[in-house]
């Protein structure tokens, strides 16, 4: 008999399934977005792996030729939704963003080949280059001069207005973006979402990558917003590793994967903002922003065992009730329930959860999980939550947080 939370939680990705693809929520994100859907491969992959692997082929199916995985795929047009396809002008095989997102979709297809042993290795294996050929884009066109992965749009770190942003934000004309109507408004509240200047701005990029057909070479040199992210950096990190040991498992191509993990290594390394004691943002020209959220706490998953790092985590995790919060609440940025300016994300708090546990920090692991199953039990598979609270925020049925409890908060004393 299946747990009533686990059954709600397989009810619903089952719900939110497409078909061969899977929306986060429904209303609030109608399409197939880049990393939800990666967590939504991983959900499923805990009682159907044939629809996992599926969902991970419908996300590659959208390939640009240039190997970039857009942040969303419009499989269908859902006027519920805005900015839509046309505003994009996406240039792949599917209509598209133009922007990517951060790719856990290669580590968690590793994650779910080691629990398939029947179909992994040839579904692993006919993926292997798509997402050889995403990585190496991130490699092109995204490093800083230190190594450090940058994001050109805040839609492309997935934390869309976080502080880590401010400063860059300001470069961007806040001159007309045109007459238009937000919908995301329309199904939670304002006050929960970015601001009006934010999404002129977050419109200002999308129109001139459209303008410009998103050719990479002339938006490294026009795009006025470019930032060294940390979550983007150990993301990106953890894929690189994850790839170089399926490549080497499978006996597939692997030219130049150890040097770009050393380069992907010393870029996350000079994350480090000595001023902060934690990893931080990086506004190019501009030097680190000073700004500590919850992206810092990724480094255990990208294999970098920080200790002054794991100090700061002792303090988030007694810092607020339901931790992690995704920016500092002591700082003047804090709000605990505007978007990624404080509010406690489950997914987020997975991918820290697992990095620590591959360290075996067992303590800080557990307190974070159970926070995370608290939470979930208590408040639903929301978007988020306020972390002084646990009330939940932003959409409901989320296809990652059902996934957070199938795959993690809700198998705690299973796995203990
Ligand atoms: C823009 C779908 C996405 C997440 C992002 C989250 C939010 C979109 C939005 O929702 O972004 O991409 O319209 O707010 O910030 O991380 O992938 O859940």
């Amino acid at each position: 008999m299946l747990d009533d939370l686990d059954h709600r939680a397989r009810q619903v990705l089952v719900n939110n399934d497409r078909g061969n693809y899977t929306i986060p929520t429904a209303g609030l994100y109608p399409y197939q977005w880049n990393w939800d859907s990666a967590f939504a491969a991983l959900g499923f992959s805990n009682f159907d792996v044939e629809r996992a692997w599926t969902e991970i082929e419908t996300l590659f199916a959208g390939q640009w030729p240039d190997g970039m995985v857009p942040h969303i795929l419009f499989h269908e047009v859902n006027e519920g939704y805005f900015p839509g396809p046309d505003i994009w002008g996406g240039i792949g095989p599917v209509p598209s963003s133009g922007i990517t997102q951060p790719p856990v979709a290669i580590s968690f297809a590793r994650r779910i080949a080691i629990r398939d042993s029947h179909r992994a290795e040839s579904r692993l294996a006919a993926l292997y280059p798509a997402m050889l050929g995403w990585h190496r884009w991130f490699m092109r066109w995204r490093l800083d001069a230190h190594g450090a992965v940058c994001v050109t749009h805040p839609w492309e770190g997935g934390r869309d207005n976080a502080p880590d942003w401010d400063r860059a934000m300001t470069k961007i004309p806040l001159e007309s973006a045109g007459r238009y109507h937000r919908r995301d408004t329309a199904h939670v509240a304002a006050e929960m979402r970015p601001k009006r200047e934010d999404y002129d701005r977050y419109l200002w990029l999308v129109n001139q990558g459209r303008e410009l057909q998103w050719n990479q070479a002339q938006l490294r040199d026009e795009n006025p917003f470019r930032v060294a992210d940390p979550a983007m950096t150990f993301i990106c990190l953890r894929a690189a590793r994850d790839l170089l040991a399926t490549g080497t498992e499978l006996g597939l191509e692997i030219d130049g994967l150890a040097a770009d993990v050393r380069r992907l290594q010393e870029g996350a390394e000079s994350l480090w903002n000595e001023s902060i004691n934690s990893f931080d943002s990086r506004t190019a020209g501009d030097g680190f922003n000073d700004v500590e959220s919850s992206a810092a706490f990724l480094c255990w998953y990208a294999g970098i065992d920080q200790r002054e790092q794991l100090k700061r985590l002792r303090i988030a995790l007694k810092q607020v009730p339901y931790p992690i919060a995704s920016c500092d609440p002591d700082s003047q940025q804090f709000e605990a329930l505007r978007y990624w300016r404080g509010p406690t994300w489950a997914f987020m708090n997975y991918l820290i959860g697992i990095g620590l546990e591959e360290f075996a920090l067992e303590d800080e692991a557990d307190i974070l999980r159970e926070a995370t199953r608290s939470l979930i039990s208590r408040s639903g598979f929301y978007e988020y939550y306020n972390p002084l609270t646990g009330q939940a925020a932003g959409g409901g049925s989320f296809a990652w947080t059902a996934t957070v409890w199938l795959d993690w908060a809700g198998r705690y004393e299973e796995d203990k």
